[in-house]
């Protein structure tokens, strides 16, 4: 998987992209990731400017974003601009795009891009939530993560992306390492019986408990058995 990133801070992905599981599957050859500043594409440095019929906030010019994309985009690419009016980003989405071979991330500043960036390019519009960040930077970043922890080879076990929370809608039960006491609070002892069927129960129960209590909203797309039908009724109920 390759990535461009399109910035005006590409200092800002130095670290981000130096440490851990990003690290190392750039180590690897996973992933590669490059970064291309729009303002290097320019010869009086300028990048923004007011925005037609007023108000306030500058907006990103189009012709420096058009050199950068125009530098890297292929038939191959995917484009993405990270924007506060995207589609707000979910895991289904982050599985989707693992498919595509070369993503281009656009990262917008200021108040915005220019308008006709998304008509002549088309790119993907993605949000990562909702409240504002001050350029599409970390968003990128968010998008790159999520990806690349996907990627065959990334994670050590592949159990730890197939049972993470959102993969199955539900959020994940506790957990515990070792010391088994810890200033005196002690790890709930089914978890250390060796009983494996019970342990499942534990932890799906403690799933569905924490989903209903927190992220109800998250139910509705949650595959459930007659089992957790009882236990969702029982929690319910107190
Ligand atoms: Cl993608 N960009 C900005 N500027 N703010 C955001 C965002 C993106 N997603 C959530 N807030």
């Amino acid at each position: 998987m390759k990535f461009d990133i399109v910035s005006i801070f590409p200092e800002l992905f130095d670290a981000p992209l130096s440490c851990g599981m990003i690290r190392v599957a750039r180590e690897k050859g996973i992933i590669s990731v490059n970064t291309i500043d729009p303002r290097a594409m320019t010869s009086d440095g300028v990048i923004d400017d007011y925005q037609f019929g007023g108000g306030a906030g500058m907006v990103f010019k189009p012709e420096p974003l058009t050199s950068a994309l125009e530098s890297v985009l292929t038939k191959d690419s995917t484009l993405v601009s990270l924007t506060p009016k995207g589609e707000r980003l979910t895991q289904k989405m982050v599985a989707d795009l693992t498919r595509h071979k070369h993503i281009v991330l656009i990262c917008g500043r200021y108040k915005g891009v220019d308008e006709r960036i998304n008509e002549i390019f088309k790119p993907m519009e993605i949000s990562i939530g909702d409240y504002v960040l001050s350029g599409g930077e970390i968003a990128a970043l968010a998008i790159i993560d999520t990806i690349t922890r996907l990627l065959t080879g990334v994670l050590g076990n592949k159990d730890s992306a197939d049972s993470d929370s959102f993969q199955t809608n539900l959020l994940e039960a506790p957990i515990y390492t070792r010391p088994h006491v810890f200033m005196k609070y002690r790890v709930p002892e089914v978890l250390r019986g060796g009983n494996h069927k019970q342990i499942t129960e534990w932890r799906r129960r403690k799933s569905l408990e924490a989903t209903l209590e927190r992220r109800p909203d998250l139910l509705a797309n949650s595959v459930f058995s007659k089992k957790d039908f009882e236990i969702l009724l029982e929690v319910l109920n107190g």
